[in-house]
Parts: structure tokens; sequence; C-alpha cells
């Protein structure tokens, strides 16, 4: 037996032998072999992303897989889905999700990855055999990968059509100055919920919802940012890329809520943005979002803050939009006593080229906040990153026609939009209902809350770009 003597491989041979033994009776015979094929969909130079196809060519089905790879030096694996990962060093062992370890005969799946870097996985082996269907492992150099077979944006992207924004009076105007409303999705917490903003998630809200913005919801609290910089920090690159890949907007949501003074993580503000900026100045679409929520604290605070975040972006990244959150949780101050419409206008942030942030939970707030939003439209340039159909809590019953109201006025206003939010959350605002994100099936409407449901209908109406 030619794996003798390399107890690691004997081992993992066992375990394979228990997962597929018709296929490690007939090792010789590779076709009956599952075997594994590599695609790079994506490439934007710094990074990639990956597609394995594991294909059960044998006549028993398998009941579980483990596929191994090494990077070469200075490539990382980043995001992943449809598998779960364990590595050491620069050797990458992805096993299958619970869902999909079976593999009738004649069947696929797949699962992916982001690479960060230039290099391609070497040394494939699946369930301890080489990835090929051979019997000794293969090392494909880079050159035998697929071309990218995601196209990259075209005339028809929002992205495409209105390249860089900026503001023009109170208006989000695109390159030619003509001002325009963009919708959109925020995703939910990506230290919670990365399994719902993947490859295939983005493109059915790229190409089915027709969305023209994302906002990727990065919380500094609550186990995200503060807890591993270095890994949220490369999330949010994967999540720009994979949004610009489709030709759409991102937003860079630094999603701070408690403590909701932002200055108590300027430092680290100042840092993640910077390097945000640095990587992501030649794109046109990314929106700098510097403080989800500000609350419990004043509005010349928040202006004192975002005066000092602000230059490390705009020194990078000139011509960016940056969005501010506004006091008491982005209300524009009416829940709370940070200071109103009034005390913004007489005293805004120094710069220009930025939009005040405004929130909604649609059946929490009525007519109060609905008329301070719509006189404050007359006054500020403003930009709805949040919003839901439900209460406050991003819970409980929906107020579609409240929910109307307030999208009725900002379709009229052109004010641009991403709705709370893009995941299978239990709760009624999330979009799709529980399990659908590890199921991976992501299209049509089937898997929709009545809030996702409802909310994909007014993604989807054309665009007045
Ligand atoms: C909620 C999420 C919930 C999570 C909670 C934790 O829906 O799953 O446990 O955050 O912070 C906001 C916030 C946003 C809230 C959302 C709904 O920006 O983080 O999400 N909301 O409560 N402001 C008003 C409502």
């Amino acid at each position: 037996m030619r794996l003798r003597g390399r107890p690691i491989l004997v081992a993992g041979l066992i375990a394979a032998v228990a997962l597929a033994p018709l296929a490690l009776s007939t090792t010789a015979g590779a076709a009956t072999t599952p075997t594994a094929s590599f695609t790079k969909v994506n490439d934007w130079g710094a990074g990639w992303e990956g597609r394995y196809t594991i294909t059960n060519s044998g006549t028993t089905s398998i009941t579980s897989w483990r596929l191994e790879f090494d990077l070469p030096a200075g490539t990382t694996v980043g995001s992943y889905w449809d598998a779960l990962l364990t590595s050491s060093g620069q050797h990458h062992t992805f096993t299958n999700r619970s869902w999909n370890g079976t593999v009738a005969p004649g069947a696929s799946v797949t699962f992916g990855f982001v690479g960060n870097g230039s290099g391609a996985p070497v040394g494939c082996t699946l369930n301890g055999q080489p990835c090929g269907g051979g019997t000794t492992p293969t090392t494909p150099p880079p050159s035998t990968t697929a071309p990218p077979t995601t196209p990259p944006p075209t005339a028809g992207t929002p992205v495409a059509a209105n390249g860089q924004l900026r503001v023009c009076g109170r208006q989000l105007c695109n390159r030619n100055g003509k001002a325009i409303q963009l919708r959109g999705m925020s995703t939910h917490g990506i230290q919670w919920y990365a399994n719902c903003a993947t490859p295939a998630s983005l493109d059915v809200l790229a190409r089915e919802w027709n969305a023209d913005v994302l906002r990727i919801s990065m919380y500094i609290q609550e186990g995200g940012y503060e807890t591993d910089p270095r890994r949220f920090t490369d999330m949010v690159h994967n999540y720009i890329e994979l949004a610009t890949a489709r030709g759409m907007y991102a937003i860079v949501d630094w999603h701070m809520l408690s403590p909701g003074d932002p200055n108590h993580n300027l430092t680290r503000a100042r840092t993640f943005f910077a390097e945000i900026a640095e990587r992501h100045k030649d794109k046109v679409n990314v929106l700098y979002e510097i403080a989800n929520e500000p609350n419990g604290v004043s509005w010349s605070s928040i202006k004192s803050y975002a005066e000092q975040v602000i230059p490390v972006i705009r020194s990078r990244d000139p011509e960016a939009v940056v969005l501010v959150g506004t006091p008491d949780w982005s209300s524009l101050g009416v829940s709370g006593s940070g200071g109103g419409v009034d005390t913004i206008a007489a005293n805004p942030v120094t710069g220009g080229n930025l939009m005040y942030v405004f929130h909604f939970y649609a059946a929490s707030h009525g007519d109060l906040y609905y008329n301070t939003f719509a006189q404050a439209a007359d006054r500020l340039p403003l930009f709805v990153t949040e919003f839901g159909t439900q209460e406050y809590t991003g819970d409980g019953p929906n107020n579609f026609t409240m929910s109307q109201r307030y999208l009725d006025l900002m379709a009229s206003k052109k004010i641009s939009w991403t709705n709370w939010n893009f995941s299978d959350d239990f709760r009624s605002g999330a979009v799709f209902t529980t399990g659908t994100c590890g199921s991976g099936q992501f299209g049509g409407t089937s898997r929709l809350k009545p809030a996702g449901a409802w909310i994909r209908d007014r993604i989807r109406t054309p665009d007045d770009f």
C-alpha cells in the first residue's frame, strides 16, 4: 500500500474508507473516486474568489468529504461558504457542512472561499486522495485554473451607470451631476451572518433584486471589530470586492452601538478607515459610514469625531462620499436630546461631500419621526442607511402602510436607502426564513419572510439613473 509509513494520511484513509468504501476499494480506478476541480470565478488582482466542485463519479453515495490544499506564502483564505474550515499555517482543510456531506452518484456539491493574495491552491486532496482522481497528489500550477467566469460589471450595473458619486446640494449625484436614488440592503452583523452575504447571495441581490447598493455592517462590539481587527478588516475588504464585482455600491458601516459615544473608539475607527480607504481609493463605488448610531452623546461630540475620522479617509480617497450618523440612534435627534436638525444645520460637519444619516423602523416610528425626516430633507443631505418595516427591535409585526409612506417620501426626494437586513436571523426584519443561508439557495421568493418579499419588490423596480 503506497501510503504505508505516512501515519497521518493512513489515518485519513481510514476515515475516508468509512466514508466512501466503494471509492477506496477501487483506488486505482480514478474514474470511480470522488474528484474535485477548482475554478477562480473572479479575480481582482489583490485577491480572488475560488470555487471547488466535488463530483461523485462512483456508484455509491459518499456521506462526507474533506478537501485539503496548501496556499503559497502570502496568500490567505478570507471568507468562505458551504464548508467548514480548519487551517494550520498555509495548509487548509475544508469539510462538508451538515447539509452537503452526502453526494449521490453522479451528483456534485460546491463550496467557495475568497483568497487574499495572488497564489492559488496546490496539492489538493479529497478524502486523502488526489483531487484530480489519480493516486498521487498533484500540484497543479496556477495557470491550469480556469479563467474568471463572473463577468465584470457591464453597462447595465448601477456603478457603471453612475460612477463616482458626490453630494450636490442636498442630493446624491452621479458622475454627470444627475440626482439619483440608490436602493439596496444592509447585511446583518458580519460577525454573525457571514454565510448570508456570499457570492451566491450577492449574485441574487445584484441580478435578481437589482440592488444598487450593499451596506456592509461591521459591528464594533458584540463580537465584532474590537475582538479581531485584522479579521474584520479583511472581511470588509472582501465584501467590497464582492460588491464591486457585481457593479453595486458598497457602504462601509462602522456599526457602533454601545458605548454610544463614537469617540470611545476614535483611534480604532481611524486605523480601520485608513486601511479601507488606502486599499480601495481607486474604486468609485465605496461610501464610508463612520458611525452607525451614536447615542447618549451630543451633536458636538459626534461632529468632533467626524472631523477626526473624515480627514483619514479624504487624505486617501478625496472624492468619497461620507455618511455621518446623527444623535440618538441616527434619529436626527428625535429619540433623545443629543441635538436635532436645527443643531446640526447650525453646526454642520466641516468638509462637505457628506450626508447625514437617518434610521427608522416603521412600526415604531410614526408621524413625529416621519415629519422630522420630511422637514429635514429640505435642509440637510440625508441617506437612510437602515430602516425596517417592523418595530425598532428589528422584530415584531410589519407596518407596510407606514413603510410605504416613508418609501414614497424617499422616492420623491431621491433619498437613498438600505433596508435592514439581508440575513436569515429569526426576527421578522431579516429577509430570509431561518436556515436559508445554510442552504445556499437565495433565489426566488419561497424563502423570503413577508418583509423580505415586500422589500424585494421595491428594490427591483427600475432605477431612474
Ligand atoms: C439588531 C439585530 C439583532 C441584534 C442586535 C444587537 O436585529 O439581531 O441582536 O441588533 O445589537 C438598530 C441597529 C441594529 C439593530 C436594529 C434592530 O443599528 O444593529 O439590529 N436596529 O434592532 N437600530 C435600530 C434598530
